[in-house]
């Protein structure tokens, strides 16, 4: 993978230019005698910069000698801009830069960059550098980070180096975004420019009658807005990519990961396998065909049998795909209301090897963590890992179901490695609560995952260019795990609040990550349907799960605000009256 240059790389300064007065003492004489000249000519140059007084500014056109704008007095500043915008970005003429090379040549090469960025692009004599106008305009105190600051791009001599075209230093600093730092700073100097249309300016012309219409106007776009709100809580698998996700999508360094060698998909397994604290890992389009590969690598033998909970996803809503696509027979046993199976239950299930003439061979047990049909419930570390003995005990493999484990690992507050260290494989999904728009991951040893690389080709799971999802996928996990345990939260805000709406009940205890299971009343006067379609009329998006029961999931788009609205929604939907708590 090639790694991104910073836009520093670009202007480092060789040795030789970095302090002048070494090289003048390293000179021969007639060497400093021509040192001398150029210095005198810079001075020159410098004393013909011009400065503009326009009224009691003095306009500083040697942008290299500019106090920083955010020095100035908050009052001024935007005088200051305008000024400066007035006279545009100050750049040199051809014959006015100092020369460069041994031989004296002249900066054609710089010049035509000015030519190309009239716009924002400014030399600056004195330091003999270059400087984006409109950055310098709307910077703010520096971050300190390199490259995101102001754009002061120095070792001008050295300019050839950004010819190649995609790492050219002035584009990567115009970015091909556009909310980059730099179209920011053009939009913010386009209505810095153009102040007619502000509100501040529009309001003193208008009659007390315009006025009034405008108030009514307002007044009506807000209740629009409220009408068109969305509070989408169908699932957590219903978030739009960030556009952080996005940006990482379009710039995603990618090549052919059927053949092996896409740079990000490779990066996004390799991190994922660490992060889950096993060998090696495999991108898969979904967390249904994530956990099919599993079963069906870990059941490769005709006759196979998986022991799995009768509540659980792979179970109910996988299209029995185990059984239809992989031949392997499911062995259900109960599932309790917290998602767990009995051990002895498990261990009862398990089929006698000796009667193998009339038994298929039990060969895996699978677990499901966050338990979604229990309500998002979590499998404890001790859980897991007396189902783990039992399956060690009787040579049977363990697949842990684990499309929410990171809302687990954060409510139980357990690292996910050790969640999972009892099994053999664990599917993760990135498109739920982590919010990534496609794809699930598996983990595993290397042998397993080679056989499970193997079995997503068979199944058209194998992708081309895929890094342009594993990019986004990378985003979720830096920007999106951290927002899980606020999720969890909010959905306790709501079921709290729903407690207190006559006509529903939720079972409070039960809410221990993002999912929230809302059961209707007998006597309420509604049904699960009606009171999801009345909500829907709200803008207020749920699951429907029989006549008597809706279910809730909470994702990192949905705000304090919109827990609040879902509410007091509920409550005008359910009794009719509301206010604005939902009380
Ligand atoms: N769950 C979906 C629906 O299918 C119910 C949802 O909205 O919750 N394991 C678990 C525990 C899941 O909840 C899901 C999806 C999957 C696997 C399958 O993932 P995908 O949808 O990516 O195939």
């Amino acid at each position: 993978m090639i790694k991104s240059k910073k836009i520093d790389s670009f202007f480092k300064r060789k040795a030789c230019e970095e302090d002048d007065k070494n090289i003048t003492s390293t000179l021969s004489e007639p060497e400093k005698c021509v040192e001398q000249q150029r210095s005198e000519e810079k001075e020159k140059q410098l004393s013909k910069v011009p400065r503009l007084t326009d009224n009691e500014f003095e306009i500083e056109r040697d942008p290299g000698k500019r106090p920083p704008i955010w020095q100035y007095p908050p009052d001024q500043v935007d005088e200051i801009r305008r000024a400066y915008l007035k006279c545009g970005p100050y750049q040199n003429f051809l014959e006015h830069y100092p020369f460069s090379g041994k031989d004296d040549r002249q900066r054609r090469f710089q010049y035509t960059w000015f030519c190309l960025f009239p716009s924002w692009l400014e030399y600056s004599p004195s330091k003999d550098a270059a400087y984006c106008l409109p950055c310098y305009l709307f910077s703010k105190k520096p971050s300190g980070r390199p490259g995101s600051d102001v754009f002061i791009a120095t070792g001008f001599r050295n300019w050839k180096k950004v010819r190649n075209g995609k790492k050219c230093a002035f584009l990567t600093h115009t970015g091909k975004d556009p909310c980059s730092s730099h179209n920011n700073a053009l939009k913010a100097c386009q209505d810095l420019l153009n102040q007619n249309g502000h509100i501040r300016n529009v309001f003193p012309v208008q009659s007390s009658n315009q006025l009034m219409k405008n108030r009514l106007c307002l007044k009506t776009s807000i209740d629009t807005k409220m009408a068109t709100r969305t509070v989408d809580l169908r699932s957590d698998t219903v978030t739009k990519p960030t556009e952080a996700m996005r940006t990482a999508m379009a710039n995603a360094d990618v090549d052919d990961d059927v053949l092996g060698h896409d740079p990000t998909c490779f990066r996004l397994e390799t991190e994922m396998a660490k992060i889950m604290g096993k060998e090696a890992a495999l991108f898969v389009p979904s967390g249904t065909m994530a956990n099919l590969i599993s079963v069906l690598v870990h059941c490769d033998i005709r006759g196979s049998e998986v022991i799995l909970g009768d509540n659980s996803h792979i179970h109910i809503y996988e299209n029995g795909g185990i059984a239809t696509i992989g031949g392997v027979h499911p062995r259900t046993v109960r599932n309790n209301e917290d998602g767990t199976m009995d051990i002895d239950l498990i261990e009862a299930a398990i089929r006698n090897p000796n009667l193998e003439l009339i038994y298929p061979t039990t060969r895996l047990i699978c677990l499901e963590n966050t338990h979604g049909n229990s309500g998002g419930r979590c499998l404890s570390v001790e859980y897991t890992e007396r189902v783990g003995e039992v399956a060690k005990k009787h040579g049977l493999k363990l697949h842990i179901d684990g499309a929410r484990i990171f809302n687990a690992s954060v409510a139980l507050g357990v690292p996910v490695d050790r969640l999972v260290q009892a099994a053999d494989s664990v599917s993760v999904c990135l498109s739920k609560g982590l919010g990534a728009p496609v794809g699930s991951v598996i983990v595993g040893s290397s042998s397993f995952i080679a056989k499970a690389r193997r079995l997503r080709k068979t199944l058209g799971g194998g992708m081309r260019q895929v890094g342009i999802l594993c990019a986004a996928a990378l985003v979720a996990l830096q920007d999106i795990v951290g927002e899980l345990e606020s999720d969890h939260k909010k959905a306790r805000t709501l079921a709290d609040g729903l407690n207190q709406i006559k006509g529903l009940r939720v079972d409070t205890s039960s809410v221990e990550t993002n999912i929230v299971y809302i059961e209707i009343k007998e006597g309420s006067g509604t049904t699960a349907a009606k009171l999801s379609k009345d909500l829907e009329n709200y803008g207020v998006l749920l699951m429907p799960l029989g006549s008597s029961k809706i279910r809730v999931v909470f994702h990192h788009q949905i705000s304090d605000s919109d827990v609040q609205y879902a509410l007091s929604c509920f409550q005008q939907a359910v009794n009719g009256v509301g206010n604005e708590n939902g009380n």
